[in-house]
């Protein structure tokens, strides 16, 4: 029993923003658990290409498709493509996304729709175009990606915040439409982790680098390969009764209100 628990060979899972950072690290757990995975970008067709053989390089089965999550006549070409060239899309994570760090009082607000219409916008209309196979499938698993800032608010970021708390909810709401039909909605939220998004605040000495390592109990940036395991477990029949549930990957940032730099 425990063997098939977790295996999801021959599933197909679409992860959007998946040619590096965290994006990549979800995927290449679930390739390493028997997916095929769906390698998404919009950057380049040449990212995507170098992405999909460092999968491929893993034993991993892997397909690069170069579409805009933010574009839904994209979205929709290239979700007809998948299923027709690779196969039916059964775990979708949506992971794509952008930071902009701007005061609120000074951001453009073209700029705060952007953050929302990539962050928030996207996850409804990719899902919106893999949902009707599930549906009639009666089965699938679809994560979003949210964040601490799903929870807390942080200077500077709160376009951010604004998006990934909407997607709580609306991975909740996804969730309750959606659950009767054999589908698992759920979310990750991942801690502060030593990406590329994450770099130009993790800098040694960095007062904020400083600040998240007193901040964080486990007392460390996370390693992006710690996510895999949360993708694994939500895209798995281990997490069949898991509906509109949030698991956040944190290193207990959230359990805690932190402590004094000078206190043990
Ligand atoms: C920031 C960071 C965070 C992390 C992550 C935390 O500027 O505060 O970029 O947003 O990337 O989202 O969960």
């Amino acid at each position: 029993m425990s063997q098939t628990l977790f295996d999801i060979t021959g599933k197909v899972a679409l992860v959007t923003g998946s040619t590096h950072g965290l994006g990549m690290s979800m995927a290449m757990g679930l390739g390493k658990a028997g997916a095929t995975i769906i390698v998404n970008g919009n950057s380049s067709q040449e990212k995507i290409d170098k992405a999909v053989k460092l999968y491929k390089a893993e034993g991993i089965n892997a397909v690069g498709y170069k579409f805009n999550v933010a574009v839904e006549a994209q979205v929709i070409e290239s979700i007809n493509k998948i299923e027709t060239e690779v196969g039916n899309i059964d775990i979708l994570v949506n992971n794509a996304g952008i930071i902009k760090r701007t005061p609120l009082a000074e951001m453009e607000v073209a700029d705060f729709k952007q953050v929302i219409d990539i962050d928030l916008v996207s996850p409804f209309v990719v899902s919106k175009h893999v949902i009707k196979g599930m549906m009639e499938r009666k089965a699938g698993k679809i994560i979003n990606i949210c964040s601490m800032m799903s929870e807390l608010g942080r200077n500077t970021v709160g376009a951010y915040a604004a998006a990934k708390g909407g997607l709580v909810m609306l991975t909740k709401n996804m969730a309750t439409e959606w659950a009767r039909f054999g589908v698992q909605v759920n979310g990750i939220g991942p801690g502060y982790f030593a990406t590329s998004q994450t770099a130009p605040i993790r800098v040694d000495g960095h007062p904020f680098n400083d600040f998240i390592i007193n901040r964080t109990p486990a007392k460390k940036w996370g390693d992006p390969n710690d996510l895999a395991g949360a993708a694994v477990f939500l895209s798995s029949k281990a997490s069949d009764f898991v509906n509109g549930h949030i698991l956040y990957v944190d290193g207990g940032i959230l359990a805690t209100i932190g402590k004094p730099s000078n206190e043990e």
